[in-house]
């Protein structure tokens, strides 16, 4: 709309300019043109009619705010119903949990189509700003603070989510998806992600989970594995009232993977979880190359410099085995 506007005064003014320009530039003999100095009601014309147009636009603009950032939050109806979630800035990926189903993912914010999405904020590190331009505007996560915003996603779809405030050196690596899915996928995905990790079966996601285990379950949770049940990560480990000190048990630094295997993304998206076509599938000869996780496993400073995953390398069988193990989780 203002875009529009500002195109018609700008051909209007530019084609007023080159029409005066061809039609009113100097030829021999033409006399000094008429002088009008202090001229009122010119004065007034180019006054007045700047100021009109400047309130159509801020009208526009006004209504703009208003659709991006709607000031109440409608109350949970049958009609409309609410769902809760938290979402946790960390250097640098997201944690997203659900308060009333006790789940916990990360990269993929997954909710229901037409539904009030109200989200908590929380940070226990650096200021973070959690923003879906297709969905909804940016909101900060402080450190101490307690934010809350709300959206509503009319239409099922991924849409992408950033980090929109600069919070370190692998910034622009914290995206994140917001998937909008229908009432019964959004059912049966809950369902799903409640449950604990099942055992594997395969001999070699077996070996996966048991390196799992002592190599990194220092920083990783998997229920089922060395977690009882997910954890409200702003509760639990927060410096705000009535939270418990940071450094609690439970407080792992890493996200959690009880079910990675049905993810999207990898490490705040830096790279996909490329299952399809056998890319992931343990045999493949080509696995350090094709399959994601396992460019990951291998050298993940190389991939995302600066991230707190630290460890020492791991050899092909082991990243075969990890990869057998973790895209298993579904
Ligand atoms: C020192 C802590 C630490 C250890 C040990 C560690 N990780 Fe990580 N891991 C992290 C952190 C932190 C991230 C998130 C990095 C980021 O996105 O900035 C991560 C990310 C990941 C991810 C991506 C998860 C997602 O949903 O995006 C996978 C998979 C993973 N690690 C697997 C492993 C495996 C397998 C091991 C053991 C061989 C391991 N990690 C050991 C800290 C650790
Ligand atoms: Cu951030």
């Amino acid at each position: 709309m203002i875009l529009g506007i500002s195109i018609v005064i700008f051909v209007l003014v530019e084609g007023i300019l080159i029409f005066s320009i061809l039609r009113y530039r100097e030829r021999p003999g033409t006399p000094n043109p008429f002088q009008n100095h202090g001229n009122l009601k010119l004065e007034l014309v180019w006054t007045v009619i700047p100021t009109l147009v400047l309130f159509v636009i801020l009208f526009f603009t006004i209504r703009g705010l208003l659709y991006v950032a709607p000031e109440n939050e409608p109350a949970a109806t049958a009609a409309q119903p609410r769902i809760e979630v938290t979402a946790i800035g960390h250097q640098w990926w997201w944690e997203f949990y659900y308060p009333n189903y006790n789940v916990t993912t990360a990269d993929t914010l997954e909710v229901p189509v037409g539904t009030t999405v109200h989200v908590n904020l929380f940070s226990n590190n650096v200021i973070h700003s959690f923003w879906v331009p297709a969905l909804t505007g940016k909101t900060d996560l402080i450190p101490g603070h307690a934010n809350t915003k709300w959206f509503v996603a009319e239409k099922q779809g991924t849409y992408t989510g950033i980090c929109a405030e600069y919070c370190g050196t692998q910034h622009a690596n914290m995206r994140f998806n917001v998937k909008v899915v229908n009432n019964d996928d959004f059912k049966s995905w809950m369902s799903t992600q409640q449950q604990a990790a099942s055992a594997p079966t395969d001999p070699l996601a077996q070996k996966g989970a048991d390196l799992f285990k002592n190599q990194c379950a220092s920083c990783h949770g998997i229920v089922g594995v060395n977690l009882k049940q997910f954890y409200n990560t702003a509760q639990e480990c927060t410096d705000l009232p009535g939270g418990k000190p940071n450094g609690s048990p439970q407080c792992l630094i890493g996200p959690n993977l009880t079910h990675f295997g049905s993810r999207s993304l990898i490490a705040g998206g830096v790279l996909d979880n490329n299952t399809e076509n056998g890319n992931c599938d343990p045999n493949n000869p080509k696995l350090k190359e094709q399959c994601n996780l396992a460019k990951w496993l291998n050298d993940p400073q190389g991939i995302k410099p600066g991230n707190d995953m630290n460890i020492g390398s791991l050899t092909n069988e082991q990243i075969q085995q990890l990869v057998a193990y973790l895209e298993g989780l579904k």
